[in-house]
C-alpha cells in the first residue's frame, strides 16, 4: 500500500488559499546551451574532478525542448504553482541587451503557465552567472551587482504582468561560501577573505534589483530565496554552544540579518580585517529593502562542536539520513521558523524549497519511494506545526519537479517527484508525485 501525505484536518495548509508548488532552476533541466551564452557553471563542469560524475548541463532534462510537455505534466500535478529560474545567459547579450529569442522562451512558459492558472514564481538568479562576467571577476566585482539590476530591470519590463512572484537571488550562502570560500560550486574558487565580499555584492545586488522590481512590477509578490541549515550544539558545553552560534551567525544569519537588520552579525568584529567586506555608504539601506516575502529553503541541520583553530566544526550527521547523507530531523525546520520569527518581523513566508535525494528504482513503469513519502509528510506537518505557532506562512514548494541536474553531485543524486530517464528523457512520476496530487486535490 502507498503511504499518503496528511495533515491535521483543521490544518490552514488544507485551505484552498495555501500554495502548493513544484521547483526547478534553469541550469538543472534546461539543456538547449548552444541557444545561450556560457555561463560558470559550464566552465566548473568542464574543469575535471569537479562534478561527481564528470557530466555537465548539455542536455539535462531537454527542457528547453519539452518544455510544453513539462508544464503539462505540472498541470496534471494539479499544483497552484511553478517554481522556475531564468537564465540570465538566455536572456540577455554580452553587449546588456536583452536576446529576444532567449526572451520569447520564458514568455512562452509564462503565458502557457497562466491560461492554465498556475502562478509563476520567478527566480532571476539561480547560480548561473554569464562567464564573461565571471571573466571581469564575478560576485567579487562590484559592478557585477548593477549589471545584475539591469539585468532585472529589462527582464522585468519584457514580462510584464505574467509573473506572480519574483525572487531576485536563490541562496546567496551557495553562490558565495560553496562557489567562492570552498570552491564545491562554480566559479571554483577557494579563499577564506573571497566568501564575504561575494555575499555582499550578491545582497547589494539584491536590493538594487528589489528597488527596480518594485518600479516594474509593483503587483507582484518581490523578494529573495536564503537556505538554512539550523545549527545545534553537540553538547550543552558553553564551549559547544558559543561554536554553533559562530557556525549560525557564518552560514545562516549572514545573509537574513542585513535583509531585516541592517547591518551583519556582531561575528563579523571576530573574522580578520582582510576577510570583511567593503561596505560602502548606503549599501545596507539598499540591501533592507521591504520584502513582500520571504522564501525558506530547508532539507536539514547540522551539528556543531568547538575549535580552537576554526571556531567550530561539524560532525558527521547522526542516522537517518537521505541518499546525500543528509539528516532527516524535521523539527528543525518548525524551530527555524519559530527562531526567526521572534529574531525578524517577516513578512508572509514561503517554502520554496524542500524535498529529499533517494536513491530510486524504476520497476515496470512505476517507482515507489516510500521513504520521499515519509519525508514530505513530516516535513509538510513541520510546517503545519509553525503556522500553529502563529506565523505566517502562504505555500509550500516540492524540490523537485523532477529528477535533475544535482550540482557537483551531477545526475547521481535524484530528488524530483517525477522520475527521469536521462537516456529517454521519459517523465514518469514518482509515488511520492502522486501522493502529493492527492493531497493537493483533496483539499
Ligand atoms: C539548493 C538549490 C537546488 C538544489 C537542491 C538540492 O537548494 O541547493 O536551490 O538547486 O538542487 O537544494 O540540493
Amino acid at each position: 500500500m502507498t503511504a499518503k501525505l496528511s495533515l491535521p484536518t483543521n490544518s490552514t495548509m488544507l485551505s484552498a488559499d495555501f500554495t502548493y508548488g513544484v521547483a526547478t532552476a534553469a541550469f538543472q533541466i534546461e539543456g538547449g546551451v548552444k541557444k545561450r551564452l556560457p555561463c560558470i557553471w559550464d566552465t566548473f563542469c568542464a574543469t575535471p574532478d569537479k562534478v561527481v560524475d564528470g557530466s555537465n548541463g548539455d542536455q539535462a532534462c531537454d527542457h528547453f525542448t519539452l518544455w510544453q510537455q513539462d508544464i503539462e505534466l505540472i498541470e496534471s500535478l494539479g499544483v497552484d504553482a511553478y517554481r522556475l529560474s531564468i537564465s540570465w545567459p538566455r536572456v540577455i547579450t554580452k553587449s546588456g541587451q536583452l536576446n529576444p529569442e532567449g526572451v520569447q522562451f520564458y514568455l512562452n512558459i509564462l503565458e502557457v503557465l497562466k491560461s492554465k492558472n498556475i502562478k509563476a514564481f520567478v527566480t532571476l538568479y539561480h547560480w548561473d552567472l554569464p562567464q564573461h562576467l565571471e571573466d571581469n571577476g564575478g560576485w567579487l566585482n562590484r559592478q557585477t551587482a548593477y549589471k545584475f539590476s539591469e539585468y532585472a530591470d529589462l527582464i522585468s519590463k519584457a514580462f510584464g504582468d505574467l509573473v506572480h512572484s519574483y525572487a531576485t537571488l536563490n541562496e546567496p550562502f551557495c553562490s558565495s561560501y560553496l562557489g567562492y570560500e570552498i570552491g564545491v560550486h562554480a566559479p571554483g574558487k577557494v579563499g577564506k577573505e573571497y566568501g564575504r565580499k561575494a555575499a555582499h555584492h550578491l545582497l547589494l545586488a539584491h536590493g538594487l534589483a528589489m528597488e527596480v522590481l518594485t518600479k516594474n512590477s509593483p503587483n507582484s509578490l518581490n523578494g529573495i530565496v536564503l537556505n538554512f541549515t539550523p545549527c545545534y550544539a553537540q553538547s550543552a558545553s558553553e564551549k559547544d554552544k558559543l561554536a554553533t552560534e559562530f557556525a549560525d551567525d557564518y552560514f545562516n544569519q549572514w545573509y537574513i540579518k542585513p535583509l531585516f537588520d541592517a547591518c551583519y552579525p556582531a561575528t563579523l568584529a571576530k573574522l580578520p580585517k582582510a576577510h570583511h567586506p567593503e561596505v560602502l555608504d548606503g549599501d545596507m539601506d539598499i540591501i533592507s529593502h521591504k520584502l513582500d516575502f520571504l522564501g525558506v529553503n530547508f532539507y536539514t541541520r547540522a551539528i556543531y562542536k568547538a575549535d580552537e583553530k576554526e571556531h567550530f566544526i561539524q560532525i558527521e550527521p547522526p542516522e537517518p539520513t537521505t541518499d546525500i547523507g543528509w539528516e532527516i530531523y524535521p523539527q528543525a525546520l518548525t524551530e527555524l521558523l519559530i527562531s526567526l520569527n521572534e529574531k525578524y518581523s517577516l513578512p508572509p513566508v514561503y517554502i520554496t524549497e524542500n524535498g529529499a535525494a533517494i536513491d530510486d528504482e524504476i520497476n515496470n513503469g512505476e517507482v515507489s519511494d516510500q521513504r520521499r513519502i515519509s519525508y514530505y509528510n513530516a516535513h509538510l506537518n513541520a510546517v503545519n506545526d509553525a503556522i500553529e505557532q502563529g506565523i505566517k506562512i502562504d505555500g509550500y514548494f516540492a524540490w523537485s519537479l523532477m529528477d535533475n541536474f544535482e550540482w557537483a553531485e551531477g545526475y547521481l543524486k535524484r530528488f524530483g517527484i517525477v522520475y527521469v530517464d536521462y537516456d529517454t528523457q521519459v517523465r514518469t512520476i514518482k509515488d511520492s508525485g502522486l501522493a502529493y496530487k492527492a493531497l493537493i486535490s483533496n483539499r
